[in-house]
């Protein structure tokens, strides 16, 4: 036998589709504890591993896809589905659709993806329409709204492109909208570059600094210390983020039923550093009595009428205590003099818009973390690469700051951190550009590679992938 396997082998007529067959149903049969290496194994078979695949896979769907808890038919299901995926062409769409209604929930999700990256688009249209619109953020519908973006993207057609626009102007879920932004950029298309500048534009100011985050909602929990004055009038002490840091304290004065009119005390709970009278603490001790005496003893009530917490030198929307604490100058109502009054400004130290092709390839590949969402005031701090003057990036949520050291401001400053590496790299014809941006978030880091291509002068994300992440 081993001789004639040989002969074979050496004349190329070893019968590979049999000896295949039977590997491919040993891959099959061990799903349930696969040995490392199948899934590329049945994605370089392809066809011949589908075929083999297909009765198996129908088969376990009907029989326990909906109700089965057994641990390991669960993995063997979650196998059986990758295999799948990796194996079948777009020309197995109607197969894998009817897999696809047969299946349990979690592996209906990854056979939604394949219909959506692979598949043929138009047979399961409906499903896809359906699917971004569905307003559910339970994480199984959400990845199937994903995934609907790349097949409507894909579609490449005016309604699919109109779904899409209509999503990112109105969805109030970040991870969509993220998605969407970048996606529909790169079609290239006129009316979905239009919604992406729009959503852009809106990130060059600021609201008042009272609008910024709800302080009605915070009430129960962050009210620190209230009091009455003579004339009846009730004023509160409270954990603020309305510049980025959850834990500032601010005075408010109670009107109705809500708390109003925030003044910033210049005090930080969570950082031993100073109080507006200029005491500084030395170390954790000091520090601790110094917020006793402020909050739980009442200091914080000779703050109610001091003009020295209320001044505005100014009249630039920040009081003197803000500018410091954010590094502004409180004597000029446009600290980087560029026509917006720093209490509006997003980018207050920062006065000329993204001007270079480099400039612009890397404000273009911050803009998908940075526009998406809306709502939340954190601010976001940036590190370009040694030497780049800082420039505006647009943002949804608070200030952008250019990070330590450019800025030396007094406060605690809380945020989002990207840093952008250098160089950016062009292709040949500068009509594309890839940006290595670290997206740094309390004790993770994660690095991106965002992909930037230039549309009529201006440029836009178009696709965005994690290289590496690590928690610290
Ligand atoms: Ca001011
Ligand atoms: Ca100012
Ligand atoms: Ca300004």
């Amino acid at each position: 036998m081993p001789f004639l396997v040989c002969a074979l082998v050496l004349f190329g007529r070893f019968p590979a589709q049999t000896v295949a067959t039977s590997e491919i149903d040993a891959v099959i049969a061990r799903a349930d504890s696969p040995r490392e290496g199948d899934s590329e194994k049945m994605a370089k078979w392809g066809d011949k591993a589908f075929e083999r695949l297909l009765p198996v896979a129908e088969r376990r769907f009907a029989a326990e896809g909906a109700s089965s808890e057994n641990q390991s038919a669960r993995a063997a299901l979650a196998n059986l589905t990758l295999y799948l995926c990796v194996s079948a062409s777009r020309a197995r769409t109607s197969e894998m659709t009817g897999l696809y209604r047969k299946a349990h929930n979690s592996e209906q999700v990854r056979l939604f993806q394949w219909m959506a990256e692979i598949g043929d688009v138009a047979p399961n249209r409906d499903l896809f329409d359906d699917a971004v619109w569905n307003g559910s953020e339970d994480p199984n519908t959400l990845s199937k709204r994903l995934s609907s973006v790349d097949a409507l993207c894909r579609a490449g057609d005016r309604a699919a492109l109109d779904a899409l626009t209509r999503v990112l102007l109105k969805t109030s879920n970040p991870d969509l909208e993220k998605k969407v932004f970048w996606k529909i950029a790169s079609t290239g298309d006129d009316a979905a570059l239009n919604a992406v500048r729009k959503l852009r534009d809106r990130g060059r100011t600021l609201p008042p600094l009272a609008e910024r985050s709800p302080l009605e909602l915070q009430n129960a929990k962050n009210v620190k210390s209230t009091t009455t004055d003579k004339s009846g009038r009730r004023w509160g002490l409270i954990e603020w983020d309305g510049l980025g840091a959850p834990d500032d304290l601010w005075i408010v004065k109670r009107e109705g039923n809500k708390w109003a009119d925030p003044v910033f005390t210049g005090v930080n709970t969570s950082w031993p550093r100073s109080l507006p009278s200029g005491t500084r603490a030395k170390g954790a001790e000091e520090h601790d009595a110094m917020m006793a005496s402020f909050v739980d003893k009442g200091g914080w009530k000779k703050l109610i009428d001091d003009p020295d917490t209320r001044v505005d030198t100014d009249g630039d929307g920040y009081t003197d205590l803000v500018e410091r604490w954010l590094g502004l100058d409180p004597a000029d109502p446009d600290t980087d003099g560029d026509g917006v009054p720093d209490g509006q400004d997003r980018n207050p130290l920062t006065g000329s818009p993204p001007q270079t092709d480099e400039e612009q390839a890397i404000s273009a590949a911050l803009s998908p973390f940075l526009i998406p969402g809306r709502g939340a005031s954190h601010n976001t701090m940036i590190e370009l690469p040694n030497g780049m003057k800082p420039f505006e990036l647009y943002s949804s949520s608070g200030l952008v700051l250019p990070r330590n050291p450019v800025i030396k401001p007094e406060g605690r400053l809380f945020g989002y951190w990207f840093s952008v590496a250098s160089p950016v790299a062009f292709s040949l014809d500068r009509g594309e550009a890839t940006v290595s941006v670290t997206e740094l978030g309390g004790y993770y880091s994660t690095g991106w590679q965002v992909r930037v291509r230039k549309f009529d002068g201006d440029w836009y994300a178009v696709d965005m992938k994690v290289v590496w992440g690590s928690v610290s």
